[in-house]
């Protein structure tokens, strides 16, 4: 298991390659979550047989699922940070806002179907969340008790919009949910912008 200061790192060696051109693709970096992150992976005891599936925004997760911090860092290298996909690892992640949810949803019906005792964990942002796909997703999930986990990870913006203005919502719809198939937490993401690492890079 990673500390935060491990995590931050990590991330701060991605924004240095990234700021010296050295990755030729778009990164997406988090800041501010490391501890909320960390405590995640601890509290439901992630498991080698478990499933991660996420994001864009993806590096942490696989560093705490246990993909190794160098061959991470490759896949970064060559330009895959935006899904960064490691089957071997069982970590999953789509670059398509919406793109992992209903995959993450069928792994957890066959795991269902095939009697397993293993588990989905999919990590979404607070946009994502309230879209209608993420609305059936959950709700199939639960209906079906599926053996799946959602964690909505809210920094309340979509790239550089207001989640909660776009919706006229102030509170968003699973915001402080915290039960069996959610976990809902916010992070400020103040140091990096929604993609980079605050410097201009041409691809
Ligand atoms: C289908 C689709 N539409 C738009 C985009 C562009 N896009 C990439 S990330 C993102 C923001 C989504 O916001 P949120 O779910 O809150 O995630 P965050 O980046 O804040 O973690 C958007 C609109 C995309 N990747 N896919
Ligand atoms: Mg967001």
């Amino acid at each position: 298991m990673y500390t935060k200061e491990e995590l931050i790192e990590f991330e701060n060696e991605v924004a240095h390659y990234f700021n010296s051109a050295m990755i030729k693709a778009p990164v997406h970096l988090y800041d501010d979550n490391e501890e909320q992150i960390i405590e995640i992976f601890k509290k439901h005891n992630i498991q080698k047989e478990d499933w991660v599936m996420g994001s864009w925004r993806s590096h942490y997760q696989c560093l705490l699922k246990g993909v190794p911090k160098e061959e991470l860092k490759m896949a970064i290298l060559e330009g895959r940070s935006i899904s960064l996909c490691f089957k071997e690892h069982r970590v999953f992640c789509s670059g398509i806002v919406t793109g992992v949810l209903s995959i993450a949803v069928g792994v957890a019906l066959g795991i269902k179907r095939k009697g397993g005792t293993n588990k989905v964990y999919c990590f979404m942002g607070d946009m994502t969340s309230e879209t209608g796909m993420a609305h059936e997703c959950i709700k199939y999930s639960r209906n079906h008790r599926l053996p799946i986990h959602f964690i909505i990870e809210d920094n309340g913006k979509s790239v550089c919009t207001d989640t909660r203005a776009t919706w006229n919502q102030e509170v968003l719809t699973y915001e402080n949910v915290n039960d069996e198939y959610i976990t809902y937490y916010k992070y400020n993401l103040d140091k990096y912008p929604h993609a980079g690492a605050g410097i201009r890079v041409q691809f």
